[in-house]
C-alpha cells in the first residue's frame, strides 16, 4: 500500500475513534470539569472502576476487593438511573478508604472550583451511624488533595448538639489548619443563613435525614493570601460561608480526592450501613453545578 495512503487510513481510523469518543452519553464530562462520575456508563453490579476508584491499598484492576463501591441500578438515583454504593458491614474505621485520580489535574492558581456531588446514609438496623445530641461521632467524608491542600467534608455530628435521628454537614482544614482563628474543634461550621456554629448561643446545625438523597456542594477559591474562599450548599442552601481566608500552602497543587478516610471515629462503632454517592463533580463551571441540580431543594 502506497504511504501516504496508509497514513491518511490511520488518520481515518483515530478521527473516526475521536468522533465516537465525542459522541458518549449526557453522562460524560463536559468541558470545565476535572472529574466526573455518575455510575451510568458501567453494569449494574460491577465494582467502581479502577481506575479513577483506588480502594488504598489497591489491588489489581477488576480483582474483587472488599473494599470496592459497586454500581447499582436504584431508582431513587439523583441523577440518571444507577448510583455506587457500599455495604458497610460494622464496625469500619479506616478500611474503605479509597483515592479519586482526577480525569486531569485543576490548575494551582487563583480560580474558582466545585466539588459537588449526591449522597445518601442508609441504616440497616434502624440504629443511627452517628451519635446525635452532643456528641462527637463523625466521618473524613470526601476530601480534595494536593501539596498544601486538604479541606474534609464531614458527615455526622461533632459537638453539633444535632436533633435525635440526625446528622449534619461540615468543614474542615485539616492537616494545615491555615485559618486556626476561625476554627472550633479543628473545622469549620455552619455560620451563614440561619445556621449557626456549636456552643454560639442559638443552636441551630443544619439537619440531614437518613435513607434521603442530600446535594452537596463545596466552593473552595483557591488562594495562598486572604483572599481565598470556602462555602458549602447543602440541597441548594448555603449554610457555609468564610471569605477572605487562606485555603491553601504553597505549591498549591492538586494531586486527588479522596473519601471515606474514618467512619464514626472516635469511637468508630458505626452499625451496618449503606452509603451510596452519585454525580461525583469536580469541575471550574458553575454552571455545571446548576444544570445537574445539585442546587435544587430537596
Ligand atoms: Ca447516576
Amino acid at each position: 500500500m502506497h504511504p501516504h495512503r496508509s497514513s491518511f487510513a490511520r488518520l481515518a481510523v483515530g478521527f473516526i475513534s475521536l468522533l465516537l469518543c465525542v459522541g458518549q452519553p449526557a453522562s460524560a464530562q463536559a468541558a470545565g470539569d476535572y472529574f466526573y462520575f455518575d455510575a451510568e456508563s458501567h453494569a449494574s453490579g460491577a465494582p467502581l472502576p479502577q481506575p479513577p476508584f483506588f480502594p488504598n491499598p489497591w489491588k489489581e484492576p477488576h480483582a474483587e476487593h472488599p473494599k470496592r463501591g459497586k454500581v447499582v441500578a436504584d431508582p431513587t438515583a439523583p441523577q440518571g438511573k444507577q448510583v455506587f454504593r457500599w455495604e458497610v458491614a460494622a464496625p469500619r474505621t479506616t478500611e474503605l478508604f479509597h483515592e479519586v485520580r482526577f480525569a486531569r489535574l485543576p490548575e494551582a492558581r487563583v480560580k474558582d472550583y466545585y466539588f459537588a456531588f449526591f449522597v445518601r446514609f442508609d441504616r440497616k438496623d434502624g440504629r443511627d451511624i452517628w451519635h446525635d445530641g452532643d456528641g462527637d461521632s463523625f466521618d473524613k467524608g470526601l476530601e480534595v488533595i494536593g501539596e498544601g491542600i486538604r479541606w474534609v467534608i464531614h458527615f455526622g455530628n461533632h459537638a453539633m448538639r444535632m436533633p435525635r435521628h440526625r446528622f449534619s454537614c461540615f468543614l474542615s482544614n485539616a492537616s494545615h489548619h491555615l485559618n486556626r482563628e476561625l476554627e472550633r474543634y479543628d473545622g469549620f461550621y455552619q455560620n451563614h443563613d440561619d445556621f449557626s456554629r456549636p456552643h454560639a448561643s442559638q443552636q441551630n446545625p443544619f439537619p440531614l435525614e437518613y435513607e434521603k438523597w442530600h446535594a452537596v456542594v463545596f466552593k473552595l477559591k483557591w488562594a495562598t493570601d486572604n483572599t481565598g474562599e470556602v462555602a458549602l450548599w447543602l440541597n441548594g442552601r448555603k449554610a457555609l460561608e468564610y471569605r477572605g481566608i487562606k485555603t491553601v500552602k504553597a505549591p498549591g497543587t492538586f494531586t486527588r480526592l479522596q473519601f471515606w478516610g474514618t467512619i464514626a471515629q472516635p469511637a468508630y462503632d458505626a452499625p451496618p450501613h449503606a452509603r451510596s454517592l452519585d454525580a461525583l463533580l469536580f469541575t471550574d463551571d458553575w454552571q455545571r453545578i446548576v444544570d445537574l441540580g445539585y442546587l435544587n431543594a430537596r
